[in-house]
């Protein structure tokens, strides 16, 4: 352990000092907003020491660096994080409450920087923790956008967006580096000159954007090596101000310049699944990219000179699904271009620093840009992506006879259009998908004729989440328990939580497991009274789908499930069902009308059950507002039944099937992304598992013989009358009817096999509540879930990320 400070005594002596410092008053005539940024300073500082120290090491011993290029990380909030990795946290947290305050209240004043939508952003957050933990020189590379994911609301049901203004307030953790800025320039013209016999390239003209860094420490657990997660602001270049427009009275002309630089970095896009054709996305993806790399080749050149053969050895770049695609064209313009080498001599640099991760295989999410729109703004790049695709394209094999097939599949430009990921891959050295499944989908269906081609770039890495967060700091009493029979060993290397194992017979410890998430369910219990008014009951069964709405998810068939046993109830005199809390949350992007109205669906059978005194002291369902890391952290350690119930074939990975594993919760789930791996690993005896494999929906959808209304009119009772309570008035109450998913199910023939699991599901749902009533047996499931969760710490995804593509 690094320690910071000597002693409780000397952090409170320095913490003081701190308050005084920042607001001229004493500790104790402070409020808990001046508490929290005090405190986070004193941290903040120690940190960006320990950062700076690592820079001069790495420096000094040529280790390589590893740049992760993501849109989006979604980081949440960090002062528990370091307080846990500089191991204080027990120490702080004892100093407070000798001061007069307590950890938890000073922790909520912090912004959750929500820099990103869902499963991809969080799991670049988890990389970095990860690769810190790793000892790998490891530098985030992303934006730093004014407004973060929106807050979500529920209004008579509906999902309202509001603004994130996670800025409002200076972020504690950021420092700004102005001398570190780099010019970025949009549009313009390319045009080529002679210099020393060759013709060479420049972009004359064009609107040119400062791009401002701001960096953020990222601590190792120990606390001995801090690393960095560097975001960009887009900032007018020069003084836009102006001045005649602003005399005049016309203060909106005189701020346009400025406006519309800013605009770059303003907000995310809230979209999870592709946002097409947009001009400013476009600018976003440009602008961390060119940044980016322009910083990554000025270490370079200051640690290594100019000999750009070597950049591979000592540089990788990571790009996080398309978004960063731009990477090759970019580092291959300013090789060129700025640093004067040839085409082969770049290509080469630049095919052996690239790597490039897929994440999705929904068709409707692969990126493509309209060239119309992309070759204006970005003259000189659409140029050198112009010339890659031709010359993939002469590397063709033309002796196989597939090969038109093959040359449209693979095609960088076509139909008017820019690909994205087929840009990607022809300029990296590796592809990689997020699971067993996923990867072995790309190779034989998604990217089929890039695997025939260049069968070596393919391979998997199986994501990770960081178990630090989400069981040790989400989890505080299973930790206790954890440790006080492990030791603390588990959290520097998560295989050891295996060691449980030995404990499946101890029926003290099942016990005890049963104390904490009870303990966990309560608090929980405590933060859904405090955001929605619903009282939940702790013993009954916290049945949790949490995770980004989306047709493929299939939240719709969870909460068909609970209107059909709601119906069962009111019908069956003879049906039992154990007590049951439903938990949903998760957000919808803006645009997505599907997936808002099975939010409204959920909110509105929530409005009737929960007031149903023939039912609700059986079964309540809880929609959760605002989705987000902090109160995830509250869900995943109260859940014990984890859904996660895709379409087989749809979902890539998923991560908080992993989360949810690690705190004991038995996955419901189909055969799909990493299910299969947690199914392997925890027993097929210790998941349930049901519904259609992926061949089978392939097979089924190649058939043409699924039809929805086989299963509506083969189940009129159940089925059929969930169907049509989407159009009664059963569950209309709030604001209204579901005709749309109606209509989805029915007349669009239920493109996610909603229908066709129903039954299934619902089974393997009732026994495994059924199971539940052994409180030794359901324990011992659980622990069988958390001891061999650690193959899920992304401190072993990063290794192998490490080992077998970045090679550092
Ligand atoms: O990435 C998710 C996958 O759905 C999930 O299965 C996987 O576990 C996770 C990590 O590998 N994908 C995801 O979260 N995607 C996005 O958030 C996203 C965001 C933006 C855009 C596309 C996808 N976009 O096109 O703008």
């Amino acid at each position: 352990m690094n320690q910071i400070f000597k002693d409780k005594q000397d952090f409170i002596t320095q913490y003081r000092a701190m308050v005084r410092a920042n607001t001229g008053k004493e500790f104790e005539l402070c409020g808990s907003h001046d508490r929290f940024y005090a405190l986070a300073e004193l941290i903040a500082t120690r940190a960006r020491r320990i950062a700076s120290e690592n820079e001069l090491e790495i420096e000094n011993t040529g280790q390589k660096r590893v740049y992760y290029f993501s849109l989006e990380f979604l980081i949440g909030r960090l002062l528990d994080n370091y307080l846990l990795n500089f191991g204080i946290r027990d120490m702080v947290s004892d100093a407070l409450k000798e001061m007069g305050t307590t950890l938890e209240e000073l922790e909520i004043r912090e912004p959750d920087a929500a820099l990103g939508n869902g499963g991809l952003g969080r799991l670049a957050a988890c990389f970095l923790a990860s690769a810190a933990h790793e000892g790998i020189a490891f530098y985030g590379n992303g934006m730093r956008y004014e407004y973060g994911l929106f807050k979500q609301e529920i209004v008579d049901g509906r999902q309202v967006e509001l603004a994130d203004n996670w800025l409002k307030h200076d972020y504690p953790w950021e420092s700004r580096r102005p001398e570190s800025a780099v010019e970025v320039v949009f549009g313009g013209t390319s045009v080529s000159y002679e210099k020393d016999g060759r013709t060479m390239w420049r972009i004359d003209g064009g609107q040119k954007i400062l791009a401002v860094p701001y960096d953020i420490p990222v601590v190792a657990y120990g606390g001995k090596l801090v690393n960095k997660l560097r975001v960009w602001k887009a900032e007018p270049n020069e003084d836009l101000f102006d001045l005649d427009a602003f005399n005049r009275g016309d203060y909106a002309q005189a701020n346009a310049g400025r406006a519309e630089a800013e605009a770059i970095s303003t907000i995310l896009y809230p979209a999870d699944a592709g946002e097409h054709g947009k001009i400013l996305r476009l600018k976003q993806e440009y602008l961390f990219v060119a940044a980016g790399i322009n910083s990554i080749l000025r270490t370079f050149r200051k640690e290594h000179g100019s000999d750009w053969k070597l950049l591979p050895e000592y540089v990788a770049i990571h790009t996080n699904d398309t978004h960063p695609a731009m990477c090759g064209p970019e580092l291959m313009r300013v090789l060129m271009d700025e640093e004067g080498l040839e085409w082969d001599e770049a290509w080469d640099i630049v095919t052996k620093t690239v790597s490039f991760t897929n994440h999705t295989v929904l068709p409707e999410a692969l990126e493509k840009w309209p060239i119309t729109t992309f070759k204006p703004l970005l003259p000189r790049l659409y140029q050198i992506i112009d010339e890659i695709a031709r010359r993939f394209r002469e590397s063709f094999p033309s002796d196989n006879p597939e090969w038109r097939e093959m040359f449209q599949k693979t095609a960088i430009l076509w139909d008017g259009e820019v690909r994205m990921a087929n840009l990607s891959i022809v300029c990296s050295h590796s592809v990689n998908g997020v699971a067993e499944l996923h990867t072995k989908i790309l190779k034989e269906q998604v990217f089929k004729e890039f695997y025939e081609l260049t069968p070596e770039k393919f391979n998997n890495k199986t994501n990770g989440v960081t178990h630090r967060r989400f069981l040790a700091e989400a989890n505080p009493s299973y930790s206790k328990l954890i440790t006080s029979k492990i030791g603390t060993g588990w959290l520097d290397d998560a295989m050891e939580l295996k060691k449980l194992e030995d404990y499946v017979d101890d029926e003290d410890f099942l016990l005890a497991m049963a104390a904490s998430k009870r303990e966990n369910k309560e608090r929980l219990a405590r933060y859904i009274k405090e955001t929605t008014g619903i009282v939940v009951d702790p013993s009954s069964v916290f049945d949790v789908q949490v995770k980004r709405f989306h047709a493929y998810k299939r939240q719709l068939l969870n909460i068909f499930k609970v209107m059909d046993i709601y119906n069962r109830l009111l019908d069956d005199p003879d049906f039992t069902v154990r007590p049951t809390t439903f938990i949903f949350s998760g957000k919808a992007a803006q645009s997505y009308y599907f997936a808002k109205e099975v939010i409204r669906l959920i909110n509105s059978v929530a409005d009737v059950v929960n007031s149903d005194e023939r039912v609700n002291d059986r079964i309540k369902v809880v929609f959760i507002p605002n989705f987000r890391v902090s109160n995830a952290q509250l869900i995943y350690s109260a859940a014990e039944i984890s859904e996660q119930i895709s379409t087989a074939g749809q979902e890539a990975s998923g991560t908080s099937n992993m989360k949810l594993m690690m705190n004991g919760a038995i996955t419901l789930g189909t055969l799909d992304g990493a299910n299969i791996e947690i199914a392997d690993l925890a027993g097929r005896e210790n998941v349930k598992i049901f519904g259609l494999t992926e061949p089978e929906v392939v097979a089924l959808q190649k058939s043409g013989h699924y039809f929805s209304w086989d299963e509506y009119n083969a189940d009129r009772d159940r089925l059929g009358r969930c169907v049509d309570e989407l159009t009664d008035s059963t569950f209309s109450r709030l604001s209204g009817t579901f005709d749309s998913i109606r209509r989805e199910l029915m007349d669009n023939n239920d493109h996610d096999l909603v229908l066709k699991d129903f039954h299934s599901y619902v089974q393997a749902w009732e026994e495994l509540t059924e199971a539940y009533g052994d409180t030794l047996a359901w324990n011992r499931m659980a622990l069988h879930n958390t001891a061999n969760s650690g193959h899920f710490s992304s401190d072993r995804t990063i290794r192998e990320y490490r080992d077998e593509i970045w090679h550092a």
